[in-house]
């Protein structure tokens, strides 16, 4: 006989791309009525998209209790100058998290689980255990990379050579990761990004369960190393339990999945419904990445020599508050004119999962970013993976594997100097629009996305065995 009702804490970390995972995660574990559910909420987030759907959520599920939570002072730029402000969050909430035990310990009902994000788990996993309750990790990224994640500190402890620098890393099992494929930073030893992987590296082993937005057609080699302790022995138990928005999608009627529902009048999306079938390229590079402005003008000339049609999300800074340039000064004098009737580009946040499921789109230009890559692999969309920085040439590693799209593992990294041109990059969006084979590979992945999380499919079986967890 299990306990009755859990009640699980979340500890998101900063960054849309951590924060979108947990409430899509949350969204479908509210559908088991049988758990209640409580959100540690820093404010101001760093991000202006990160309060607009913090906020959404609290509206939509009023029985989700918000537990505010104050940082403590940290002069992060004195101490980290030029530091990318996320990580700096990460940092700030990582020297506060030794609060949030009392904060926990005084919810009522009782907590019995906290789920943390990884950025976070070498300081929550022993407040957990402090309190006498479960700790999971609720992992934003690919299984493969939590195979890297988990590997990292015991391939340090093994070198041969501890003065020699970080090499390829042959993760047991799993594959051999190329030096160029890791999240640079890793390569300094002192970076503070670093040094966080590697406590959180060493601490996810100790906690109680691993959920991985994956699904097991996706990552089967990965996701069996991790499983049967080969990447590291006695790894916890492993839920892969994605795409979390089509789990979201399966557990709750109220969410939208089909186009005319998809539709919620914003101009892209009135844009795409007046363009023909599979005719459209979209084009982002996530919440986060900066692209330079010689890069983007190369991007603007090569969807303009493709011929086709596209809708491009326009980023130009980090965090989305001091994103001020104006489309046209970016893009440069006359291309808004000549692409005039095929091509929109907007600075506005969209809906990208409704874009990516939207009828009209053919591709997807993309950074690779693994939730963006979950997207196009629910919405059986080829992606074409431009990786620009952190983990996205490992996420890139399975887009090829899996079947999601191609890779271009020789164009260029955030921080080289040197522009992939505009020349290469429309050859390749044409060839790609036009292959009929990668299609077909990327709709098959879709497929076993949506069986996935269909009744009786592993990721929804996963999501029962967790829920299951929770009440042991
Ligand atoms: Br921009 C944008 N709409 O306009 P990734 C992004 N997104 O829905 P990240 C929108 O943000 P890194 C927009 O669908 C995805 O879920 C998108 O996450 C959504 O990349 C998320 O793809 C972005 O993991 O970069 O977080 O920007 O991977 O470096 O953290």
């Amino acid at each position: 006989q299990g306990r009755a009702r859990p009640h699980v804490v979340f500890v998101p970390s900063a960054g849309m791309g951590h924060l979108l995972p947990f409430i899509r995660f949350i969204t479908a574990l509210s559908s088991h009525d049988a758990v209640d559910i409580s959100v540690v909420t820093v404010l101001p987030t760093v991000s202006a998209a990160e309060a607009d759907h913090l906020a959404a959520l609290f509206n939509k599920f009023p029985g989700i209790r918000r537990v505010d939570f104050q940082l403590l002072p940290f002069d992060a730029a004195a101490e980290f100058p030029g530091a990318d402000p996320f990580i700096l969050r990460w940092e700030a909430l990582r020297r506060s998290m030794h609060l949030i035990g009392t904060a926990i310990a005084g919810l009522t009902p009782r907590a019995t689980a906290v789920v943390s994000d990884v950025t976070l788990v070498s300081h929550v996993n022993p407040i957990a255990k402090d309190l006498g309750i479960q700790c999971h990790v609720l992992f934003v990224s690919s299984a493969t990379m939590m195979s890297l994640l988990s590997y990292f500190p015991i391939y340090l402890d093994e070198k041969k050579n501890p003065h020699a620098g970080v090499g390829d890393v042959d993760v047991p099992g799993v594959c051999l990761m190329k030096r160029s494929w890791l999240p640079q930073p890793l390569l300094d030893l002192e970076k503070l990004f670093t040094k966080q992987f590697i406590e959180n590296g060493r601490e996810i082993v100790k906690t109680d369960g691993v959920l991985i937005n994956t699904f097991d057609a996706l990552e089967p080699v990965a996701l069996g190393a991790l499983r049967d302790g080969k990447v590291v022995a006695g790894f916890p138990t492993v839920f892969a339990v994605g795409p979390y928005s089509s789990l979201a999608a399966t557990a709750s009627e109220t969410v939208a999945t089909t186009a005319e529902a998809d539709d919620d009048g914003s101009p892209p999306m009135a844009w795409l419904r007046q363009q023909p079938a599979r005719s459209v390229v979209y084009v982002a590079f996530g919440n986060r990445s900066a692209v330079s402005h010689e890069q983007l003008r190369e991007i603007a000339a090569g969807l303009e020599t493709s011929g086709c049609r596209f809708l491009w999300i326009l980023k130009t800074t980090v965090v989305d508050r001091d994103d001020h340039a104006g489309v046209r000064d970016v893009l440069g004098e006359g291309f808004m004119e000549r692409v005039e009737g095929r091509g929109f580009v907007t600075k506005d946040w969209v809906d990208q999962e409704a874009v990516l499921r939207h009828p009209a789109v053919g591709m997807f230009l993309s950074h690779s970013g693994w939730n963006s890559v979950t997207e196009a692999a629910a919405a059986g969309v080829p992606l074409l993976a431009w990786p620009r920085g952190g983990d996205h040439r490992v996420a890139a590693t399975v887009v090829a594997s899996g079947g999601v799209g191609v890779w271009m593992e020789g164009w260029s990294w955030d921080g080289e100097d040197w522009l992939v041109s505009g020349e290469e990059i429309g050859e390749k969006v044409k060839e790609m629009m036009a292959d009929a084979a990668v299609r077909e590979r990327a709709a098959k992945v879709g497929e076993e996305a949506a069986k996935a999380v269909a009744i009786g499919g592993t990721s929804q079986t996963n999501m029962l065995e967790f829920v299951a967890k929770l009440k042991a």
